[in-house]
């Protein structure tokens, strides 16, 4: 199954919003492997969002990324990067449609709740980053085969 990496934002901790996010990932389907808290520390933030160096909301986007606590999560399930995506909506509040958690829950182009991968090659480094060895845990849910088709011996 392919695997992608959340952070729920200092904003969605603050907001008191984590388990109304996390029931909106769980229920589509998207299964947990992963999950912990930590208040990223700044050299951690500079290697996830290196990309981003040098642009002009870069230093704010670190500062609040760093600013209090976050929960990181590692989600599981066939096309989990772009389901994880498809769900969180556009990068800015103001323009996320309505159904989208950054949508529902958000106005701010910079407080945008959540954090997903945005393709293969970011998820297993940005997963690489944030979890250690062991970390993130193969187990089957029960229900895995009312979730998928399993009949040919793989997630449909
Ligand atoms: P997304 O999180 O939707 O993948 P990216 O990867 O383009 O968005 O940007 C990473 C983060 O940088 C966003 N989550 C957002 O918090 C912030 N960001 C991106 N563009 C801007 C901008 N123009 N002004 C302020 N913050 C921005």
């Amino acid at each position: 199954m392919e695997k992608t990496l959340i952070i729920l934002k200092p904003d969605a901790l603050q907001r008191g919003l984590c388990g109304r996010i996390i029931t909106r990932l769980e229920e589509k389907g998207l299964q947990i492997v992963g999950m912990k808290m930590m208040q990223i520390p700044r050299a951690l933030a500079e290697k996830h969002y290196e990309m981003h160096k040098g642009k002009p909301f870069y230093d704010g986007l670190l500062r609040f990324m760093t600013s209090s606590a976050v929960v990181v999560m590692a989600l599981a399930g066939r096309d989990a990067i772009a389901i994880a995506r498809k769900l969180m909506g556009a990068t800015f509040g103001s323009k996320a449609e309505p159904g989208t958690i950054r949508g529902d829950f958000g106005v701010s182009n910079v407080f945008n709740l959540i954090h997903g991968s945005d393709s293969l090659e970011s998820a297993q480094r940005e997963l690489g980053l944030f979890f250690g060895a062991g970390e993130v845990l193969e187990w089957t849910p029960a229900i895995q085969g009312w979730v998928y088709d399993m009949s040919k011996g793989q997630a449909e």
